[in-house]
């Protein structure tokens, strides 16, 4: 332990033995660390941006225990958007002043690649100001599986297409033995990893996710970071690593315990201590809830995500994130929190500093 520390007082990289003890330090000597780092690299700034979510379709062909948007879960509620109503929802959402569309679907086996892709091409026309950030590497798994194409085939076709980024969904957990509890036949996690390296070859940018608060133990998180830290090292393509706390309703997983807001916290900072080469570290509001997301910055977190206005996924497993945040609310609970407001655009450039 006194060489851990030694590690972390000096502020270098751990080794993954150090790695893996994190967990046994108390919450505030991992903040402590923790904050220092996100101060080094951030001041007291604190990143959104002004984006809005879309789900085209939640009609899937895999079959994840643990997501409650899924057409076939619990709450059924089928439907596939034409790309006459995704449009209308950009169109709608421009005059909001947002930035981004951050568009995620299921795997809908009865659509077709062209209906999957064509749609970036036609925002992108009207719209080239536009940030495009879609597509998350289960997606490109399954166009690859459904139709045939090589994921090289894939990425070509959405940079072609005109999506900007891709989003950090679907890595989930990247232990094998979890994995194939929670969401059995999705893509793996070597593709995963396989998927971003190919788009960080084409000197694009992408995000990584991490699902916890369900059945995996504390070192499967320390794995799955280590994993993306090896990744980094080798691509430098991640802007961002985003936890995502698990919402249990609706779903066909039970979790081991219900998480406390004292676990959501250390595996912020843990992640923050870990990922010495990511940049960023997401607190998503619409699964941490904004009061925590907003504590979560002074533990390591310097990123709230944005505004969202519609969110489907997590709201489906019983997220209070339903319809979005307003942008005053962001900017008055970090002023008052004594940070400062940052509107980024989807790369982290700084947009507007209120
Ligand atoms: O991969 C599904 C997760 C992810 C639930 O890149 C759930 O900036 C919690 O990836 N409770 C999709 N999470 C969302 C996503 C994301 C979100 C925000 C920002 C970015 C980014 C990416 O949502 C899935 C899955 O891990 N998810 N169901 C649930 N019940």
């Amino acid at each position: 332990m006194e060489k851990l520390i030694k590690t972390l007082e000096n502020g270098e990289r751990l080794s993954e033995e150090q790695a893996f003890k994190l967990y046994d330090l108390d919450l505030f000597t991992l903040a402590k660390y923790a904050h220092e780092k996100r101060s080094k690299l951030h001041g007291k700034k604190v990143y959104f941006n002004i984006n809005r979510h879309i789900n085209p379709t939640n009609i899937c062909a895999d079959t994840c225990k643990f997501c409650a948007f899924s057409a076939h879960r619990k709450n059924p509620n089928p439907y596939l958007m034409s790309h006459e109503e995704i449009m209308k929802i950009v169109d709608d959402t421009v005059k909001n002043d947002t930035k981004e569309v951050h568009i995620v679907s299921a795997h809908n086996k009865d659509t077709s690649w062209q209906w999957y892709l064509g749609i970036f091409k036609m925002i992108k026309e009207k719209y080239p100001q536009i940030h495009i950030k879609a597509m998350t590497a289960a997606e490109i798994d399954f166009l690859h599986r459904r139709f045939k194409m090589s994921y090289e085939e894939v990425i070509d076709k959405m940079l072609e297409y005109g999506v900007d980024s891709m989003p950090g969904g679907g890595a989930e957990i990247f232990d094998e033995q979890v994995r194939k509890k929670i969401c059995n036949g999705k893509v793996s996690s070597e593709n995963w990893l396989k998927i971003h390296a190919l788009w960080h070859k084409k000197g694009r940018q992408s995000n990584a996710t991490m699902l916890f608060g369900h059945i995996e133990e504390k070192e499967h998180r320390i794995d799955h970071m280590l994993r993306l830290r090896k990744l980094q090292d080798e691509t430098g393509g991640f802007n961002a690593f985003i936890p995502l706390v698990w919402q249990v309703d609706n779903s066909f997983l039970e979790a081991k315990k219900i998480m406390d807001s004292e676990e959501i916290l250390k595996t912020i900072a843990i992640s923050r201590l870990v990922l010495d080469n990511i940049k960023n570290i997401k607190a998503y509001w619409a699964t941490m809830g904004i009061n925590l997301a907003m504590v979560a910055q002074e533990f390591g977190a310097n990123d709230l995500d944005g505004t969202i206005e519609k969110e489907s996924i997590q709201s489906a497993g019983g997220a209070k994130s339903a319809k979005g945040q307003s942008l005053k609310t962001f900017i008055d609970m970090i002023k008052t929190s004594n940070l400062i407001p940052i509107e980024r655009d989807s790369l982290y450039n700084e947009l507007r500093v209120y």
